[in-house]
Protein backbone atom coordinates (compact mmCIF):
# COMPACT_ATOMS: atom_id res chain seq x y z
CA UNK A 1 0.00 0.00 0.00
CA UNK A 2 1.33 3.68 -1.13
CA UNK A 3 2.27 5.77 2.19
CA UNK A 4 0.47 8.24 3.41
CA UNK A 5 2.03 11.09 4.46
CA UNK A 6 1.00 14.31 6.78
CA UNK A 7 2.69 17.57 7.93
CA UNK A 8 1.53 21.34 9.20
CA UNK A 9 1.09 23.21 6.14
CA UNK A 10 0.59 26.69 7.48
CA UNK A 11 3.72 28.84 8.75
CA UNK A 12 5.33 28.09 12.65
CA UNK A 13 4.00 30.90 15.09
CA UNK A 14 1.06 31.92 16.23
CA UNK A 15 -1.88 32.24 13.39
CA UNK A 16 -5.93 32.86 13.38
CA UNK A 17 -5.95 29.04 11.47
CA UNK A 18 -3.49 25.98 11.29
CA UNK A 19 -3.62 23.15 8.95
CA UNK A 20 -2.49 19.62 9.55
CA UNK A 21 -2.54 18.13 5.87
CA UNK A 22 -2.79 14.49 4.83
CA UNK A 23 -2.39 12.86 1.62
CA UNK A 24 -2.89 9.26 0.78
CA UNK A 25 -5.01 6.12 1.36
CA UNK A 26 -5.20 6.33 5.14
CA UNK A 27 -6.50 10.16 4.64
CA UNK A 28 -10.22 8.91 4.83
CA UNK A 29 -9.42 6.59 7.85
CA UNK A 30 -7.72 9.24 10.09
CA UNK A 31 -11.08 11.94 9.61
CA UNK A 32 -12.68 8.60 11.02
CA UNK A 33 -10.31 8.34 14.28
CA UNK A 34 -9.38 11.90 14.64
CA UNK A 35 -13.07 12.96 14.50
CA UNK A 36 -15.16 13.02 17.30
CA UNK A 37 -18.77 11.78 15.73
CA UNK A 38 -17.58 11.56 12.49
CA UNK A 39 -20.50 11.11 10.36
CA UNK A 40 -20.95 7.40 8.95
CA UNK A 41 -21.00 9.00 5.29
CA UNK A 42 -18.94 10.95 4.64
CA UNK A 43 -19.24 13.66 1.72
CA UNK A 44 -15.78 14.73 -0.35
CA UNK A 45 -15.10 18.85 0.16
CA UNK A 46 -17.57 18.98 2.98
CA UNK A 47 -16.86 21.13 6.00
CA UNK A 48 -17.16 18.92 9.08
CA UNK A 49 -16.39 21.13 12.08
CA UNK A 50 -15.87 18.79 15.08
CA UNK A 51 -13.53 17.88 18.02
CA UNK A 52 -10.24 16.55 17.36
CA UNK A 53 -9.42 13.39 19.33
CA UNK A 54 -6.37 10.89 18.98
CA UNK A 55 -8.51 7.90 19.07
CA UNK A 56 -12.23 8.35 18.56
CA UNK A 57 -12.67 4.69 20.20
CA UNK A 58 -11.46 5.96 23.54
CA UNK A 59 -14.26 6.81 25.64
CA UNK A 60 -11.64 9.28 27.68
CA UNK A 61 -9.94 10.53 25.17
CA UNK A 62 -8.74 14.16 25.61
CA UNK A 63 -9.75 16.84 23.23
CA UNK A 64 -7.28 18.20 21.56
CA UNK A 65 -8.84 21.08 20.00
CA UNK A 66 -11.74 22.12 17.96
CA UNK A 67 -11.54 22.06 13.58
CA UNK A 68 -12.88 21.75 10.26
CA UNK A 69 -12.40 18.36 8.80
CA UNK A 70 -12.08 18.51 4.82
CA UNK A 71 -12.01 15.15 2.98
CA UNK A 72 -11.20 15.28 -0.71
CA UNK A 73 -11.17 12.25 -2.88
CA UNK A 74 -8.82 11.28 -5.33
CA UNK A 75 -7.85 12.20 -8.09
CA UNK A 76 -9.96 15.36 -7.68
CA UNK A 77 -7.64 17.22 -4.95
CA UNK A 78 -4.03 18.62 -5.45
CA UNK A 79 -1.84 15.87 -5.28
CA UNK A 80 -4.61 14.00 -6.79
CA UNK A 81 -4.96 11.09 -3.89
CA UNK A 82 -7.07 10.93 -1.02
CA UNK A 83 -6.44 14.07 1.22
CA UNK A 84 -7.56 15.46 4.44
CA UNK A 85 -7.40 19.01 5.80
CA UNK A 86 -7.79 19.10 9.73
CA UNK A 87 -7.56 23.13 9.81
CA UNK A 88 -7.68 23.80 13.46
CA UNK A 89 -6.44 26.93 15.91
CA UNK A 90 -2.92 28.13 14.87
CA UNK A 91 -1.31 27.02 17.65
CA UNK A 92 1.67 25.13 17.48
CA UNK A 93 0.55 22.98 20.12
CA UNK A 94 -2.21 22.04 18.96
CA UNK A 95 -1.16 21.63 15.97
CA UNK A 96 1.73 19.25 16.79
CA UNK A 97 -0.48 17.72 18.63
CA UNK A 98 -2.85 17.05 15.82
CA UNK A 99 -0.18 16.10 13.73
CA UNK A 100 1.35 13.39 15.89
CA UNK A 101 -1.77 11.30 16.44
CA UNK A 102 -1.88 11.47 13.20
CA UNK A 103 1.38 10.05 12.37
CA UNK A 104 0.65 7.87 15.74
CA UNK A 105 -2.05 6.78 14.66
CA UNK A 106 -1.09 2.88 13.96
CA UNK A 107 -2.55 2.66 10.32
CA UNK A 108 -0.25 1.37 7.73
CA UNK A 109 2.75 3.21 6.41
CA UNK A 110 1.67 6.87 8.01
CA UNK A 111 4.42 8.59 7.99
CA UNK A 112 5.60 12.31 8.19
CA UNK A 113 5.77 14.02 4.97
CA UNK A 114 9.34 15.33 2.78
CA UNK A 115 9.63 19.20 2.30
CA UNK A 116 7.53 19.51 -1.07
CA UNK A 117 6.03 16.17 -1.07
CA UNK A 118 2.74 17.08 -2.07
CA UNK A 119 3.62 18.92 -4.92
CA UNK A 120 5.80 16.47 -5.63
CA UNK A 121 2.50 13.92 -5.80
CA UNK A 122 0.79 16.35 -7.93
CA UNK A 123 3.47 16.08 -10.58
CA UNK A 124 4.17 12.86 -10.62
CA UNK A 125 0.26 12.04 -10.71
CA UNK A 126 -0.01 14.18 -13.58
CA UNK A 127 -1.96 16.88 -11.95
CA UNK A 128 0.48 19.41 -13.11
CA UNK A 129 3.97 19.83 -15.07
CA UNK A 130 7.41 20.07 -13.21
CA UNK A 131 7.41 23.68 -14.02
CA UNK A 132 4.21 24.86 -12.87
CA UNK A 133 5.27 22.64 -9.73
CA UNK A 134 8.51 24.70 -9.82
CA UNK A 135 6.19 27.94 -9.86
CA UNK A 136 4.41 27.29 -6.48
CA UNK A 137 7.75 27.71 -4.64
CA UNK A 138 8.02 31.17 -6.38
CA UNK A 139 5.10 31.85 -5.49
CA UNK A 140 5.48 31.20 -1.94
CA UNK A 141 8.63 32.92 -2.09
CA UNK A 142 7.77 35.98 -3.97
CA UNK A 143 8.97 39.39 -2.39
CA UNK A 144 7.28 41.52 -4.62
CA UNK A 145 3.91 42.07 -7.00
CA UNK A 146 5.95 41.53 -10.71
CA UNK A 147 7.77 38.34 -9.34
CA UNK A 148 4.18 37.02 -7.81
CA UNK A 149 2.61 38.06 -11.19
CA UNK A 150 5.43 36.00 -12.93
CA UNK A 151 5.00 33.19 -11.09
CA UNK A 152 1.28 33.18 -11.10
CA UNK A 153 1.19 33.18 -14.75
CA UNK A 154 3.55 29.99 -14.88
CA UNK A 155 1.99 28.11 -12.33
CA UNK A 156 -1.21 28.21 -14.51
CA UNK A 157 0.53 26.58 -17.19
CA UNK A 158 1.92 29.53 -19.57
CA UNK A 159 5.11 28.92 -20.46
CA UNK A 160 4.12 24.82 -19.92
CA UNK A 161 2.35 25.49 -22.52
CA UNK A 162 4.85 27.52 -24.89
CA UNK A 163 7.59 24.43 -24.20
CA UNK A 164 4.94 21.69 -25.55
CA UNK A 165 4.41 24.22 -28.83
CA UNK A 166 7.98 23.75 -29.10
CA UNK A 167 8.69 20.41 -28.74
CA UNK A 168 6.10 19.73 -31.59
CA UNK A 169 7.76 22.03 -33.67
CA UNK A 170 10.70 19.91 -33.28
CA UNK A 171 9.01 16.88 -33.20
CA UNK A 172 8.23 17.45 -36.60
CA UNK A 173 11.76 18.56 -37.88
CA UNK A 174 12.44 15.00 -36.23
CA UNK A 175 10.23 13.35 -38.40
CA UNK A 176 11.56 15.16 -42.04
CA UNK A 177 15.28 14.59 -40.87
CA UNK A 178 14.34 10.91 -40.38
CA UNK A 179 12.72 10.85 -43.81
CA UNK A 180 15.32 12.32 -45.10
CA UNK A 181 17.92 9.63 -43.81
CA UNK A 182 15.68 6.59 -44.95
CA UNK A 183 15.18 8.06 -48.28
CA UNK A 184 17.57 10.89 -49.13
CA UNK A 185 17.08 13.04 -51.86
CA UNK A 186 20.03 13.68 -54.16
CA UNK A 187 18.02 15.92 -56.66
CA UNK A 188 17.41 19.30 -54.66
CA UNK A 189 16.61 21.44 -57.98
CA UNK A 190 17.66 25.11 -57.27
CA UNK A 191 18.03 25.24 -53.31
CA UNK A 192 21.64 25.61 -52.58
CA UNK A 193 21.22 22.70 -49.83
CA UNK A 194 19.79 19.69 -49.78
CA UNK A 195 18.55 20.15 -46.49
CA UNK A 196 17.46 24.00 -47.08
CA UNK A 197 13.64 23.07 -45.66
CA UNK A 198 15.07 21.70 -42.48
CA UNK A 199 17.68 24.29 -41.69
CA UNK A 200 14.94 27.19 -42.01
CA UNK A 201 11.96 25.08 -39.54
CA UNK A 202 15.26 24.73 -37.36
CA UNK A 203 15.51 28.13 -37.26
CA UNK A 204 12.00 29.15 -36.40
CA UNK A 205 12.80 26.65 -33.12
CA UNK A 206 16.14 28.51 -33.01
CA UNK A 207 14.35 31.96 -32.48
CA UNK A 208 11.35 30.57 -29.85
CA UNK A 209 13.79 29.51 -28.00
CA UNK A 210 16.25 32.64 -28.27
CA UNK A 211 12.98 34.70 -27.27
CA UNK A 212 12.81 33.06 -24.03
CA UNK A 213 16.19 33.72 -23.43
CA UNK A 214 15.81 37.27 -24.18
CA UNK A 215 13.25 37.67 -21.17
CA UNK A 216 16.43 35.97 -18.37
CA UNK A 217 17.65 39.55 -17.64
CA UNK A 218 14.20 40.86 -16.18
CA UNK A 219 13.75 37.58 -14.93
CA UNK A 220 16.37 38.34 -13.10
CA UNK A 221 15.88 41.41 -11.90
CA UNK A 222 11.96 40.13 -11.01
CA UNK A 223 13.89 37.55 -9.05
CA UNK A 224 17.12 39.30 -7.06
CA UNK A 225 16.28 42.79 -8.12
CA UNK A 226 17.77 45.68 -9.56
CA UNK A 227 21.17 46.58 -8.32
CA UNK A 228 21.91 50.26 -8.12
CA UNK A 229 24.04 51.63 -6.47
CA UNK A 230 24.52 55.35 -5.63
CA UNK A 231 28.31 56.77 -5.59
CA UNK A 232 29.96 60.25 -5.60
CA UNK A 233 32.59 62.01 -3.73
CA UNK A 234 32.23 62.23 0.12
CA UNK A 235 29.60 64.89 1.41
CA UNK A 236 27.95 65.00 -2.10
CA UNK A 237 24.43 63.82 -0.11
CA UNK A 238 24.80 59.73 -1.33
CA UNK A 239 23.45 58.76 1.96
CA UNK A 240 20.55 61.28 2.16
CA UNK A 241 19.32 60.00 -1.26
CA UNK A 242 19.34 56.95 -0.04
CA UNK A 243 17.28 58.01 3.14
CA UNK A 244 14.81 59.72 0.51
CA UNK A 245 14.13 56.62 -1.59
CA UNK A 246 13.39 54.54 1.45
CA UNK A 247 11.72 57.02 3.11
CA UNK A 248 13.46 56.56 6.62
CA UNK A 249 16.75 57.87 8.22
CA UNK A 250 18.31 54.11 7.24
CA UNK A 251 21.88 55.26 6.79
CA UNK A 252 23.83 57.66 9.05
CA UNK A 253 24.08 61.59 7.48
CA UNK A 254 26.67 64.28 8.61
CA UNK A 255 28.41 67.08 7.62
CA UNK A 256 31.70 64.98 8.16
CA UNK A 257 33.16 63.73 4.54
CA UNK A 258 33.77 60.56 4.84
CA UNK A 259 30.83 59.70 6.72
CA UNK A 260 29.69 56.72 4.95
CA UNK A 261 32.17 53.66 5.51
CA UNK A 262 31.03 50.60 4.32
CA UNK A 263 28.35 49.52 1.36
CA UNK A 264 24.75 49.94 2.53
CA UNK A 265 22.62 47.61 1.31
CA UNK A 266 18.91 47.83 1.64
CA UNK A 267 15.87 46.40 -0.64
CA UNK A 268 12.73 48.36 -1.66
CA UNK A 269 10.23 47.92 -4.40
CA UNK A 270 9.41 50.68 -7.16
CA UNK A 271 6.54 49.66 -8.93
CA UNK A 272 6.22 46.17 -7.71
CA UNK A 273 9.70 45.84 -9.06
CA UNK A 274 12.24 45.01 -6.39
CA UNK A 275 15.74 47.55 -6.03
CA UNK A 276 18.77 46.86 -3.89
CA UNK A 277 19.81 50.06 -3.00
CA UNK A 278 23.38 50.20 -2.51
CA UNK A 279 24.85 53.51 -0.91
CA UNK A 280 28.26 53.40 -0.79
CA UNK A 281 32.38 54.93 0.84
CA UNK A 282 32.35 58.14 -0.93
CA UNK A 283 35.39 57.49 -3.55
CA UNK A 284 38.80 59.70 -2.45
CA UNK A 285 42.22 59.10 -1.79
CA UNK A 286 42.12 58.13 1.90
CA UNK A 287 45.11 56.91 4.19
CA UNK A 288 42.45 55.92 6.61
CA UNK A 289 43.03 52.10 6.86
CA UNK A 290 39.04 51.38 7.44
CA UNK A 291 37.89 54.24 4.74
CA UNK A 292 40.14 52.27 2.14
CA UNK A 293 38.59 49.17 2.95
CA UNK A 294 35.16 50.53 2.53
CA UNK A 295 36.38 52.35 -1.03
CA UNK A 296 37.61 48.86 -2.43
CA UNK A 297 33.99 47.46 -1.49
CA UNK A 298 32.54 50.96 -3.68
CA UNK A 299 34.08 49.58 -6.17
CA UNK A 300 33.21 46.03 -6.38
CA UNK A 301 29.84 47.36 -5.59
CA UNK A 302 29.57 49.56 -8.72
CA UNK A 303 31.32 46.34 -11.26
CA UNK A 304 28.25 44.73 -10.40
CA UNK A 305 25.97 47.61 -10.73
CA UNK A 306 22.87 47.37 -13.01
CA UNK A 307 22.44 50.96 -12.44
CA UNK A 308 24.67 53.53 -11.30
CA UNK A 309 23.44 56.76 -9.77
CA UNK A 310 26.31 59.09 -9.31
CA UNK A 311 25.23 61.87 -7.00
CA UNK A 312 27.02 65.72 -7.22
CA UNK A 313 27.30 68.62 -5.17
CA UNK A 314 25.76 70.78 -7.31
CA UNK A 315 26.36 73.94 -4.78
CA UNK A 316 30.39 73.41 -5.77
CA UNK A 317 32.26 73.73 -9.13
CA UNK A 318 33.33 70.14 -10.17
CA UNK A 319 36.82 69.54 -8.56
CA UNK A 320 39.49 67.34 -8.28
CA UNK A 321 37.73 64.74 -6.18
CA UNK A 322 34.75 64.29 -8.67
CA UNK A 323 37.02 64.24 -11.58
CA UNK A 324 38.46 60.83 -9.46
CA UNK A 325 35.12 59.44 -9.27
CA UNK A 326 34.14 60.21 -13.10
CA UNK A 327 37.43 58.30 -13.65
CA UNK A 328 35.64 55.46 -12.02
CA UNK A 329 32.78 55.47 -14.03
CA UNK A 330 33.93 56.73 -17.47
CA UNK A 331 33.94 53.89 -19.42
CA UNK A 332 30.12 52.24 -18.15
CA UNK A 333 27.40 52.47 -20.47
CA UNK A 334 25.78 55.77 -19.82
CA UNK A 335 22.31 54.38 -20.45
CA UNK A 336 22.61 52.48 -17.03
CA UNK A 337 23.79 55.27 -15.24
CA UNK A 338 21.67 58.53 -13.75
CA UNK A 339 23.48 61.81 -12.17
CA UNK A 340 21.45 63.36 -9.48
CA UNK A 341 23.28 67.06 -9.22
CA UNK A 342 22.32 67.81 -5.20
CA UNK A 343 22.40 70.73 -3.22
CA UNK A 344 20.20 72.69 -5.75
CA UNK A 345 19.44 74.83 -2.41
CA UNK A 346 22.69 76.22 -1.95
CA UNK A 347 23.04 77.50 -5.85
CA UNK A 348 23.71 76.09 -9.11
CA UNK A 349 27.03 75.80 -9.89
CA UNK A 350 26.91 72.44 -11.89
CA UNK A 351 25.89 72.92 -15.14
CA UNK A 352 24.22 70.21 -16.94
CA UNK A 353 26.70 70.40 -20.32
CA UNK A 354 29.22 70.39 -18.06
CA UNK A 355 27.87 66.74 -17.23
CA UNK A 356 27.34 66.07 -20.63
CA UNK A 357 30.91 66.69 -21.39
CA UNK A 358 32.09 64.30 -19.15
CA UNK A 359 29.11 61.60 -19.73
CA UNK A 360 27.59 62.30 -22.98
CA UNK A 361 23.88 61.28 -22.96
CA UNK A 362 23.55 60.79 -19.42
CA UNK A 363 20.06 61.31 -17.70
CA UNK A 364 20.17 64.12 -14.93
CA UNK A 365 18.50 65.12 -12.55
CA UNK A 366 18.88 68.28 -10.45
CA UNK A 367 17.82 67.64 -6.27
CA UNK A 368 17.93 69.09 -2.99
CA UNK A 369 17.90 66.11 -0.61
CA UNK A 370 17.35 68.32 2.69
CA UNK A 371 13.92 68.80 4.00
CA UNK A 372 10.56 68.28 1.99
CA UNK A 373 11.97 68.46 -1.39
CA UNK A 374 13.76 65.20 -0.37
CA UNK A 375 10.32 63.79 -0.86
CA UNK A 376 9.58 65.32 -4.17
CA UNK A 377 13.47 64.44 -5.29
CA UNK A 378 12.95 60.59 -4.04
CA UNK A 379 9.92 60.42 -6.35
CA UNK A 380 11.71 61.89 -9.59
CA UNK A 381 14.74 59.86 -8.93
CA UNK A 382 12.54 56.79 -8.82
CA UNK A 383 10.61 57.49 -11.69
CA UNK A 384 13.83 57.87 -14.36
CA UNK A 385 15.19 54.92 -12.83
CA UNK A 386 11.64 53.39 -13.49
CA UNK A 387 11.93 54.76 -17.48
CA UNK A 388 15.65 53.03 -17.19
CA UNK A 389 14.27 50.05 -16.49
CA UNK A 390 11.67 49.98 -18.97
CA UNK A 391 9.37 48.31 -16.80
CA UNK A 392 6.50 49.98 -18.73
CA UNK A 393 7.16 47.67 -21.55
CA UNK A 394 7.36 44.30 -19.44
CA UNK A 395 4.14 42.79 -19.55
CA UNK A 396 3.65 39.78 -17.54
CA UNK A 397 0.42 38.73 -18.97
CA UNK A 398 1.84 38.59 -22.68
CA UNK A 399 5.01 37.09 -22.67
CA UNK A 400 6.45 34.42 -20.67
CA UNK A 401 9.44 35.52 -18.37
CA UNK A 402 12.15 33.06 -17.55
CA UNK A 403 13.20 33.35 -13.64
CA UNK A 404 14.35 29.84 -12.90
CA UNK A 405 18.10 29.29 -13.20
CA UNK A 406 17.44 25.81 -14.14
CA UNK A 407 15.23 26.70 -17.10
CA UNK A 408 18.17 28.79 -18.13
CA UNK A 409 20.72 25.99 -18.43
CA UNK A 410 17.89 23.98 -20.46
CA UNK A 411 17.30 27.12 -22.84
CA UNK A 412 20.83 27.43 -23.17
CA UNK A 413 21.20 23.42 -23.73
CA UNK A 414 18.61 23.35 -26.35
CA UNK A 415 19.60 26.41 -28.49
CA UNK A 416 23.42 25.27 -28.34
CA UNK A 417 22.05 21.42 -29.91
CA UNK A 418 19.87 23.45 -32.51
CA UNK A 419 22.22 25.47 -33.62
CA UNK A 420 24.85 22.74 -33.79
CA UNK A 421 22.35 20.62 -35.79
CA UNK A 422 21.65 23.91 -38.25
CA UNK A 423 25.79 24.14 -38.68
CA UNK A 424 26.14 20.56 -39.13
CA UNK A 425 23.60 20.47 -41.96
CA UNK A 426 25.01 23.83 -43.44
CA UNK A 427 28.35 21.91 -43.59
CA UNK A 428 27.06 18.98 -45.48
CA UNK A 429 27.00 15.89 -42.33
CA UNK A 430 24.94 13.06 -42.01
CA UNK A 431 21.30 14.01 -41.32
CA UNK A 432 21.72 11.51 -38.82
CA UNK A 433 24.44 13.14 -36.96
CA UNK A 434 22.33 16.44 -37.29
CA UNK A 435 19.17 14.69 -35.94
CA UNK A 436 21.04 13.45 -32.40
CA UNK A 437 21.94 17.41 -31.74
CA UNK A 438 18.09 18.05 -32.55
CA UNK A 439 16.64 15.29 -30.08
CA UNK A 440 19.47 16.65 -27.19
CA UNK A 441 17.72 19.92 -27.74
CA UNK A 442 14.12 18.14 -27.96
CA UNK A 443 15.20 16.23 -24.49
CA UNK A 444 16.47 19.38 -22.90
CA UNK A 445 13.36 21.44 -23.26
CA UNK A 446 11.28 18.31 -22.32
CA UNK A 447 13.43 18.75 -18.69
CA UNK A 448 11.68 22.11 -18.32
CA UNK A 449 8.17 20.80 -17.68
CA UNK A 450 9.66 17.70 -16.47
CA UNK A 451 9.63 15.13 -19.14
CA UNK A 452 12.25 12.63 -19.02
CA UNK A 453 13.91 13.78 -15.55
CA UNK A 454 15.69 11.71 -13.29
CA UNK A 455 15.48 11.50 -9.27
CA UNK A 456 18.07 13.78 -9.04
CA UNK A 457 16.73 17.06 -10.76
CA UNK A 458 13.20 15.92 -8.61
CA UNK A 459 14.84 16.06 -5.06
CA UNK A 460 16.86 19.36 -5.97
CA UNK A 461 13.69 20.89 -7.12
CA UNK A 462 11.45 19.99 -4.31
CA UNK A 463 14.07 20.27 -1.93
CA UNK A 464 13.48 24.06 -2.54
CA UNK A 465 9.93 23.76 -0.79
CA UNK A 466 8.81 24.18 2.26
CA UNK A 467 7.04 21.66 4.85
CA UNK A 468 3.66 21.12 4.25
CA UNK A 469 3.32 21.68 0.64
N1 LIG B 1 21.89 72.04 1.88
C1 LIG B 1 21.88 70.77 1.53
N2 LIG B 1 22.54 69.86 2.25
C2 LIG B 1 22.50 68.59 1.87
C3 LIG B 1 21.78 68.15 0.73
N3 LIG B 1 21.93 66.81 0.61
C4 LIG B 1 22.72 66.42 1.63
N4 LIG B 1 23.06 67.49 2.40
C5 LIG B 1 23.94 67.50 3.58
O1 LIG B 1 25.24 67.16 3.20
C6 LIG B 1 25.91 66.45 4.22
C7 LIG B 1 26.42 65.12 3.67
O2 LIG B 1 25.33 64.28 3.33
P1 LIG B 1 25.46 62.73 3.25
O3 LIG B 1 24.19 62.20 2.70
O4 LIG B 1 25.95 62.17 4.52
O5 LIG B 1 26.62 62.62 2.16
P2 LIG B 1 27.38 61.32 1.64
O6 LIG B 1 27.60 61.51 0.21
O7 LIG B 1 26.68 60.09 2.08
O8 LIG B 1 28.78 61.46 2.38
P3 LIG B 1 29.83 60.32 2.80
O9 LIG B 1 29.10 59.23 3.45
O10 LIG B 1 30.71 61.04 3.73
O11 LIG B 1 30.54 59.91 1.58
C8 LIG B 1 24.88 66.29 5.32
O12 LIG B 1 25.10 67.29 6.26
C9 LIG B 1 23.56 66.48 4.61
O13 LIG B 1 22.55 66.97 5.46
C10 LIG B 1 21.06 69.14 -0.02
O14 LIG B 1 20.42 68.88 -1.03
N5 LIG B 1 21.17 70.43 0.42
MG1 LIG C 1 27.22 58.57 3.23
Amino acid sequence: MADTIAAISTAPGEGGIGIVRVSGPESEALMRRLMLGCPEEIEPRHAYTGKVVRDNSDPKAEIIDEAVFLFMKGPASYTGEDMLEIQGHGSNVSLKAILSSVLDSGLANVRMADPGEFTKLAFLNGKMDLSQAEAVIDIIKAKTDLSLEIAEEQRAGRLGDTIREIRETLLDVLAEMAVDIDYPDEDYGDEENAYSHIINDLRWVDDDVEKLLDTVSIGRIAREGVRAVIVGKPNAGKSSLMNAILGEGRVIVTDVPGTTRDTVEESASLGGVPIVLIDTAGLRESDDKVEKIGIERTTKAIAGADILILVLDGSQDLDEEDEKVLEFIEKMNTDNMLVVVNKQDLGREITEEEVHEKLPGVRIISTSLVGKSAIEAAEKISEVIGEMLDLGNINVHESNIITNERHVQMLRRAAREIDEAISLLKNGEPVEVAELSAHYAYEALGKIIGEEVGEEILDTVFSKFCLGK
